[in-house]
């Protein structure tokens, strides 16, 4: 368990708030007598009406139910989703979190995101694993080095931790990396940015279902969304612009609602098409992989875009590494050889000493990308129908934010200034707001 949550001052903090804290003596001796654990959420049953339907059980979409409930007191509220709580993004992603983005939105949002993670085991008592071990962004040619120059001075502008450093300091944070300056990619210097870190991706989901089922969301899973229901719309079946929600037809049955929000990754698009609501997002899938564990020896978060690789390593002691999105479009998520082969050769030339390291398993999930490489949030042109999809590879470090926006948003009817730069409408009117060049890795 992590220092802090065996500290004096985080037991005080509990008390002050009124929560209770599992210590690990007494999660020993409930093991021991096998008592049965508590659920953790309520099964609910599912009802015919609503006052918002929130298709997508991932971080997102329970971070808007949360913040739904806890800060506006809307409470009649369901997530539904077609298979299990973080079966998605959710529970696919690297964890990792930063907010050293390239754009002055950009660099803002994400900002008030790591603001949320970094009080959420207390915010919602449960150990997110935050671990502020800090993020390098590796520079491997002149323009590359340009653009983490760029970045520094977006980023120092608003106030975020983040500077260009050295080939010998990038050494002294990270001993394992080959600095010198005769290896295949010479490691010109490095974007370095202290706040950035990883987080427990399971623990977030599990923070927010439970807080949320606590508010009185009903959490739906195994509840497939088959229609998004509008009228007044300008097609044939009352849907698209000019028209309103009514509700879903599920896969358990038909729910009535004024407002449907999509929280969906991987299947966005398809299921905005079911309101009339087009959405400039191709979905491809980004594979990852994790090695055996072993003794702990990469301290930090290391990122080369020109090598496609991002590598962190667990509190286990595993590393995990991600690449950039497969080039191909397609929904299908089988792990490729390609993958495995470029990774492994890309990693090794960062890191020549691991060659013995095995690497157990590898997975992927699907990432929504748009054109600007950043999100499409907010209201759409049916009333009722919210959007908060587009994550391509940025959703995870996203969600505390999206969920805390997009509830202003849908209790509101209007879009808050930290969203509004993602507005959809942002494609027609020609207002991009170009985060390609803040990506982990080249796409
Ligand atoms: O943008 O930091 C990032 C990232 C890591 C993995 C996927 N995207």
């Amino acid at each position: 368990m992590n220092e802090y949550f065996r500290s004096k001052s985080y037991t005080a903090r509990l008390k002050r708030m009124g929560k209770a804290k599992y210590s690990a003596a007494g999660l020993f001796i409930r093991g021991a007598r096998k008592k049965t654990w508590p659920r953790v959420w309520r099964e609910a049953e599912m009802k015919e009406s609503y006052d918002v339907v929130i298709i997508g059980g991932g971080i997102h979409g329970l971070a808007t139910a949360y913040y739904l409930a806890k800060n506006h007191g809307i409470t009649n509220v369901a997530v539904v989703d077609k298979a299990y709580l973080g079966s998605g993004g959710s529970g696919r992603n690297t964890a990792i979190v930063r907010s050293n983005y390239l754009t002055p939105e950009g660099v803002a949002f994400y900002d008030r995101s790591l603001d949320l993670y970094n009080t959420m085991s207390i915010d919602l008592n449960i150990n997110v694993m935050f671990s502020e071990r800090g993020h390098m962004t590796l520079a491997h040619t002149d323009s590359a080095l340009r653009t983490m120059n760029w970045r520094a001075e977006v980023n120092k502008l608003q106030d975020i931790d983040s500077s260009v450093i050295g080939p010998d300091e990038i050494k002294k944070l990270a001993p394992s990396l080959d600095v010198s300056s005769d290896s295949r990619y010479p490691i010109l210097g490095a974007l370095y940015h202290p706040p950035g870190g990883t987080i427990r991706h399971d623990a977030v989901v599990w923070g927010y279902a439970r807080a949320a089922d606590t508010l009185g969301v009903d959490l739906l899973q195994k509840t497939e969304v088959l229609d998004i229901l509008c009228e007044g719309g300008e097609d044939e079946h009352g849907k698209g612009a000019g028209g309103k929600v009514t509700g879903v037809r599920t896969s358990r049955g038909n729910i009535s609602a004024p407002i449907v929000v999509n929280c969906t990754a991987g299947w966005a698009s398809q299921l905005s098409n079911m309101a009339g609501v087009r959405l400039p997002i191709t979905t491809h899938p980004l594979q990852a992989a994790v090695t055996e564990p072993v003794k702990t020896f990469l301290p930090t978060v290391v990122v080369s875009g020109s090598l496609h690789v991002y590598v962190s390593q667990t509190d286990r002691g595993e590393l995990v590494f991600g690449a950039s999105v497969d080039p191909v479009a397609t929904y299908d998520m089988r792990g490729t050889l390609e993958f495995t082969e470029e990774l492994a050769g890309h990693v090794l030339e960062l890191m020549p000493g691991i060659s013995k390291m095995r690497l157990l398993r590898q997975w992927a999930g699907l990432c929504d990308m748009t054109p600007d490489y950043s999100p499409v949030m907010g209201p759409t042109q049916v009333d009722g129908y919210f959007v908060d999809v587009g994550w391509g590879t940025y959703g995870f470090k996203a969600g505390p934010v999206a969920g805390e926006q997009m509830a202003i948003s849908i209790a509101n009817n209007n879009l808050p200034k930290l969203i509004a730069p993602f507005d959809l409408k942002r494609f027609t009117e020609g207002e991009l707001v170009g985060e390609k060049g803040a990506a982990a890795v080249g796409h």
